[in-house]
């Protein structure tokens, strides 16, 4: 990837008011036209078919480009919702963030967490003491976007995370916003799980913990899911944090550890 010559693009689908899809990508110029054409396709293969497919591609021309490390990646093999919550309630405690600033997360991401208790485009941010919502747009949040993987480092946890038995995009995908979203300034954890109905996975990351998935955070068939963005509102700079989520391209360029999935017991033993 010649880092003087990237595009940014960017998919949002919606159908109504109600977001569909969407997604973020990093592009050489040969890549452009494919990359756009399967973010149409994926658009379009969602089960409510949007009305509107919006694609917006920059050139990010001398806009500097940070490179990260993926977050390591381990998946904590809780058997269901409640022990999976329970443990990434168990973490995020564990990273300093209240119980009343979790319990109002889960209620969120639970009910919907639009205003009208649908999904969000965006993620929320919440302030990680007093659980008070700080995203200036409730109904919409903050899109993370200009994020990738270079080619070669795609490569590379695609096969790492294939050697562990995950194998669905979505991984490799939620791995590069996660890892971006952890580097910004003022953030102290995310939590986050899909909103895809048959897709009950989710994570709970940040730099120290690294990357760790719950196989079911959510019940089969439940159309909401959604991110949190715990920050630490005393050393937080809210334009500086929004800028960084969403204008400054980073790419990933090595992947981090993945280890095998480990028991509950033993993750928390150590
Ligand atoms: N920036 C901020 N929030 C976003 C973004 C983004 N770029 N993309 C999605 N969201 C929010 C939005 O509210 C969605 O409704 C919600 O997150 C879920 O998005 O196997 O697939 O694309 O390790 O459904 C996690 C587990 C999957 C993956 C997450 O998210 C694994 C996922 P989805
Ligand atoms: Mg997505």
């Amino acid at each position: 990837m010649d880092k003087n010559l990237l595009y940014s693009i960017r998919m949002r689908a919606s159908s109504g008011n109600r977001h569909v899809s969407g997604a973020e990508r990093i592009v050489s110029p040969n890549k452009l036209d494919s990359a756009v054409q399967a973010l149409v396709t994926r658009a379009r293969c969602k089960k409510v078919a949007p009305d509107k497919i919006v694609v917006t591609i920059e050139d990010l021309g001398n806009i500097p480009i940070s490179t990260l490390t993926a977050l390591d990646v381990v998946t904590v093999n809780t058997p269901d919702m409640t022990t999976g919550r329970s443990a990434a309630l168990r973490i995020l405690r564990s990273l300093g963030i209240s119980q009343e600033s979790i319990a109002t997360a889960l209620d969120l991401l639970s009910n919907g967490a639009t205003p009208d208790g649908r999904n969000m485009r965006g993620a929320m941010i919440i302030d990680s003491q007093e659980g008070k919502r700080l995203e200036p747009d409730h109904e919409r949040g903050v899109r993370v976007s200009r994020f990738d993987w270079t080619d070669e480092a795609l490569d590379t946890i695609t096969g790492k995370l294939a050697a562990t038995g995950l194998k669905h995009f979505r991984t490799h995908e939620a791995l590069a916003l996660a890892t971006k979203v952890a580097h910004a300034p003022g953030m102290v954890a995310e939590l986050c799980w899909s909103d895809e109905p048959d897709y009950t996975a989710g994570y709970v990351a940040s730099p120290s913990i690294g990357y760790v998935r719950f196989p079911i955070l959510k019940l089969q068939e439940d159309p909401r899911g959604g991110r949190i963005f715990f920050v630490d509102r005393n050393t937080l700079d809210m334009d500086a944090f929004i800028h960084y989520l969403q204008l400054e391209p980073v790419l990933i360029v090595d992947s981090g550890k993945c280890r095998h999935s480990v028991e509950p017991e033993r993750y928390f033993a150590n």
